[in-house]
């Protein structure tokens, strides 16, 4: 498939922050490998948002928040199940920053989620009980957006829940494969593609890309 854009597509960057990068304290692996083909398709995009994870210290979302637990167990909250994480994003910290080796200076708009320190937000489009909105879906119909391209971190977590979001909010959404890394913690890279496969999320390369 070769995919020529227009002016009502928009790359969407998910998550390029210090914490997710090598060094940081929830590190994807192959993470900062990413960040120049971003630039590089970033360059044939008229319009680019990003997202940064945002969180206060002592989020829920953090093992440390909860005494006797430790990353990546699971716990069950009044949302559903959630994941429990090292400390990262704290708001105001380095960690947090979107790296500085992304070059997007064309970027349009940078939407922070997960600021609410008892609901998490892995999707750039509403927190973790499904209801509460960041205002993305409003943006992009705003803006005239039609189709989205999601590259960025983590495939299996902000990533997919991103753009599963952004296909039920009727935006023809892509994942470009190539452009994103996967924390890949108890199966979830292999069930992220497949929820996103079975909700019509388009999974291409950057090579398809014109
Ligand atoms: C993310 C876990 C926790 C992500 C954010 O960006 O994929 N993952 N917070
Ligand atoms: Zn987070």
């Amino acid at each position: 498939m070769s995919i020529s854009l227009n002016a009502k597509d928009l790359l969407l960057v998910i998550d390029v922050q210090y914490d997710f990068l090598p060094g940081g304290s929830l590190a994807v692996a192959g993470g900062d490998e990413i960040i120049p083909l971003i630039n590089q398709l970033g360059s044939k995009f008229a319009n680019v948002a990003l997202t940064q994870d945002w969180h206060p210290a002592g989020h829920i979302s953090f093992a440390s928040s909860h005494p006797g637990k430790v990353p990546f167990e699971l716990i069950a909250l009044p949302y559903g199940q959630q994941v429990l994480w090292p400390d990262h994003c704290v708001q105001g910290t380095h960690g947090a920053e979107i790296s500085a080796a992304i070059e997007l200076p064309h970027a349009q708009l940078i939407i922070r989620k997960g600021y609410h320190g008892d609901v998490d937000s892995y999707s750039g489009f509403q927190e973790a009980d499904r209801a509460t909105k960041t205002g993305l879906a409003g943006y992009l119909t705003e803006r005239g957006i039609t189709r989205l391209f999601v590259v960025g971190l983590a495939t299996d977590f902000c990533v997919g829940w991103s753009a599963l979001d952004a296909q039920s909010a009727g935006f023809e959404t892509y994942v470009v494969e190539d452009a994103c890394r996967a924390i890949d913690a108890n199966g979830s890279l292999a069930a992220a593609w497949h929820a996103m496969a079975a909700a019509g999320v388009k999974r291409i390369t950057s090579g398809e890309i014109a």
